[in-house]
């Protein structure tokens, strides 16, 4: 069921957008002008499918999910959609043979980097996997000016540069004006009563803006079908609204022009981190209270009663950001369509569901009263009457304990805690992963989980295989479907079939040398953007992902500075060359870049160690990047303190890709090394228990460990003795002392760095041995990616829509079809 490929039909329609768009010849156009028009030409096939699925939901009246997230980290669109209208390899052809080479006009694209790392990307995913198994979805977010900053290195430190993606346009977006809504915040509620007597309330005197919405496809792979992602965009009431103008009311006009101006301008970079800003909570309900209103006016073109709108609609919460919906919604159906407040609450809490992608403290969203009653005072009052009956819930239910209240309201300490909000109204709360799950349920929302047992479920992540393997590893893509068939594309469980092969020398020569040609693209993507030289034949260990503590990029490279001592003391180490390879952007102020940079600088020019080590940090980390990044690696470091990362997903990309998990029991490495079997990866350090057991003791003491393991306290002092930064040796200062001393309220080595040490470079050793036995290597790598079927972001799709969105599958048909 693919599309109808017209080659001359295609080569034609790009000279013809050339030449309406820019009025030039092939041969006249720039790079950038190209990548517009294949662009066009390629949305001119998606054009038909979208249509054709929107108007078989409208027919159809199917039920729907809409995804509600603050970040959808797309990456690219033109390579992915060309891969899931299974077209690319004929455009391929095609612009060969017109002089063009489709890598170089894929590469204009900018990123739509509109996340920041792990919870943007799933929600790409997701709609990718959604719009494949034919599913009718929605996302539904921001379409930020500005979306994550581009990262430069200068001296070893992170710039921060503005990502302007849409300065040339986006050819893949339509803007539909014809679907605006207004948006209102401030002022104040004013309550009145109808001619029924029934209490009314209207907000006055507040300040608003129009949420104008961008539709981008989401194409299924192979299947006709074309779900949307709706991005939200703010303007103006009414450009100097003529109305205030003459009423005099000139400041307020202003205000409006400048809230439409700000509330969408730049995603806020923060990953895993709740910082608290007014204009954070601004842009959640921006886009919450579009998304309800645009959903509520489509059911009401085909459905009279609006007490039955939870039988159409489901509203999946990406962690707490989006939880305004729930009393949105609840204002909508009250004030707006005229329910009582049990009718609202029965549809309302029948339509929203909560996942949980983090236990960090410091991401808990808790918004002060003061500053969410005055920005949204009607929604404030609807949540405080939730909290109300809520408490009187569970007052009847716990007499006398209040400390149920202090942990389970939503109103409590003057905070409004979002997550409680969430568990409270939504019929549905996830983790990311079986542990992430249980630890939810046995400790962070224990209360919760006692009173609603039924609420709580798992859906361990996943990916799509159609980004992370079809379009970013072609040649292992290929090797996959000689050998088993293209099956994988749509199901990924059929990679298991590829275990007849693990054991075949000639297969594992095949499939070594992939990895070498893609240590080759990666090594010359390297050469051209950080001026590196590294070598392919090396061991080639990865941690790309967010800078952040718990993920300790801190205990990878003070191992590598330990390796570097070792081979200097003892030239003859018999071990392979290793190239150590970062990826990562940090929030601003974070000191372990210009740490790792400054190792690379000193270990890449040392001619003693003859190119044995070499350390790379790779600028501006992002999902282009990441594609090219996944394919060539050999060693995953999934290394975060235990219990802290909820899931990972990149660890799942690595796994697809062939490299073995070097890692923690943490996240969804446990259910990684359940799948390819201990032997094929290595596991070290705390498990999440001891991490648990230490913290509630109050932590251990580093310096027993300092003084007790020469290694370590060698490679902590040459934090401080300048080793690392010459023109400054108290550079590192701050870091050696947070792994030492304990600073105010904060434990010495709060992530267990020194005390994983010693374990970790044991770990190392045992992956370097197995390296070394080269066929039982290509035999792990091969099962990797043989046993990464459970990984695909199909199966956790699948799992949501049996267990919480109850979807049915939709077929589309397009009269162009072979
Ligand atoms: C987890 N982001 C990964 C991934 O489930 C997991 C939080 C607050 C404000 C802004 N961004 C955030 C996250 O919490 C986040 O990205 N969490 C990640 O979600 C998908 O695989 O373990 O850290």
């Amino acid at each position: 069921m693919g599309v109808k490929f017209d080659k001359d039909e295609f080569k034609k329609s790009v000279a013809d957008n050339l030449k309406v768009l820019y009025r030039k010849t092939v041969d006249e156009a720039d790079k950038q002008q190209i990548f517009q028009a294949v662009s066009y030409s390629v949305k001119d096939i998606i054009m038909d499918r979208w249509l054709a699925t929107q108007k078989t939901y409208e027919k159809e009246d199917v039920r729907t999910v809409v995804y509600m997230s603050m970040e959808f980290l797309m990456g690219r669109a033109l390579g992915n959609n060309m891969i899931n209208l299974t077209v690319y390899k004929d455009i391929k052809e095609a612009l060969d043979e017109m002089g063009l080479d489709l890598n170089v006009i894929e590469d204009q694209e900018p990123d739509a980097a509109l996340g920041n790392g792990g919870l943007g990307r799933l929600a790409a995913c997701f709609l990718d996997s959604l719009a494949t198994l034919g599913y009718p979805a929605y996302g539904c977010g921001i379409r930020y000016r500005y979306g994550m900053f581009k990262q430069q290195i200068k001296d070893g430190y992170q710039i921060e540069v503005p990502d302007n993606w849409l300065k040339d346009g986006n050819p893949f977006e339509i803007k539909r004006p014809e679907y605006s809504y207004e948006v209102k915040f401030g002022g104040y509620v004013r309550c009145y009563k109808d001619e029924d007597g029934r209490d009314k309330f209207v907000q006055e005197d507040y300040r608003s803006v129009i949420a104008v919405p961008y539709d981008m496809p989401v194409v299924g792979y192979g299947n006709n079908v074309v779900n949307t992602l709706i991005i939200w965009d703010a303007e103006p009431v009414n450009t100097f609204n003529l109305e205030s103008f003459n009423k005099g009311d000139y400041h307020k006009a202003i205000e409006q022009e400048n809230l439409a101006k700000n509330i969408v301008e730049v995603l806020y970079p923060n990953d895993n981190h709740y910082a608290g800003k007014e204009l954070r909570l601004k842009q959640q309900y921006f886009f919450v209270s579009a998304s309800i209103q645009r959903a509520i006016a489509k059911y009401k073109k085909t459905n009279s009663d609006i007490r039955k709108f939870h039988e159409k609609y489901v509203f999946q919460l990406n962690d707490t950001h989006p939880t305004v919906t729930v009393a949105e919604l609840m204002r909508i159906l009250m004030d707006e369509e005229g329910l009582n407040w049990e009718e609202a609450w029965e549809v309302t809490t029948h339509c929203c569901a909560y996942t949980n992608h983090t236990i960090m403290a410091e991401a808990l969203e808790k918004w002060p009263i003061e500053l969410f009653s005055r920005l949204l005072p009607r929604v404030y009052q609807i949540v405080e009457e939730i909290n109300r009956r809520f408490v009187e819930e569970l007052k009847v239910k716990y007499p006398g304990n209040q400390d149920k209240i202090r942990k389970m309201a939503v109103i409590y300490d003057g905070q409004v805690k979002m997550a409680n909000l969430a568990i409270v109204a939504g019929f549905s709360v996830n983790g990311v992963a079986k542990l992430h799950t249980e630890i939810l349920e046995k400790q962070e929302l224990k209360d919760f989980y006692e009173m609603f047992p039924e609420k709580f479920n798992n859906k361990t992540n996943g990916i799509t295989q159609r980004r992370f393997l079809l379009h970013g590893n072609p040649l292992l893509a290929d090797w996959i479907t000689g050998k088993i068939g293209d099956d994988w594309i749509t199901d990924l469980s059929h990679l298991s079939r590829l275990k007849v092969y693990v054991d075949d020398e000639k297969c594992q020569r095949e499939f070594m040398q992939i990895k070498y040609q893609n240590k080759l693209r990666l090594a010359k993507y390297i050469k051209e953007n950080n001026g590196v030289e590294v070598d392919p034949r090396s061991v080639f260990d990865v941690q790309v992902k967010r800078l952040h503590e718990y993920k300790r990029q801190l205990l990878n490279i003070l191992h590598v500075m330990y390796l570097y001592n070792q081979l200097k003391a003892n030239p003859d180490l018999d071990i392979p060359a290793q190239t150590f390879i970062f990826g990562a952007k940090a929030a601003a102020g974070y000191k372990i870049a210009k740490l790792i940079n400054n190792v690379a600088d000193v270990i890449n020019n040392d001619p003693a160690i003859k190119g044995r080590l070499k350390v790379v940090f790779i600028e501006n980390y992002r999902v282009s990047n990441a594609e090219i990044i996944f394919a060539a690696a050999d060693v995953s470091e999934q290394i975060s303190t235990a219990s802290k990362e909820a899931s990972g997903t990149g660890n799942m990309k690595f796994m697809l890709n062939g490299a073995l998990t070097l890692g923690t029991m943490d996240g969804a490495n446990v259910e990684i090394v359940q799948e390819v079997g201990e032997d094929n990866a290595v596991i070290f350090g705390l498990t999440s228990d001891e991490v648990i057991r230490y913290e509630n003791e109050g932590g251990y003491d580093p310096m027993e460990i300092f003084n007790n393991d020469q290694d370590v306290r060698t490679v902590l002092m040459q934090l401080i003795n300048g080793e690392y930064c010459r023109e400054n040796p108290e550079m590192f200062r701050d870091i050696y002392n947070s792994l030492l001393h304990n600073d105010g309220g904060r434990r010495a080595d709060t992530y267990f760095i020194l005390k994983d040490f010693r374990a970790y470079a044991d770990a190392h050793r045992k992956m370097l041995d197995k390296y070394k036995d080269e066929k039982g290597w290509a035999k792990s790598a091969m099962l990797n990616v043989a046993c990464a079927g459970k990984f695909s972001s199909d199966r956790t799709i699948e799992e949501y829509v049996r267990d919480i969105w109850k979807l049915d599958k939709v077929k589309v048909e397009v009269s162009d079809e072979d």
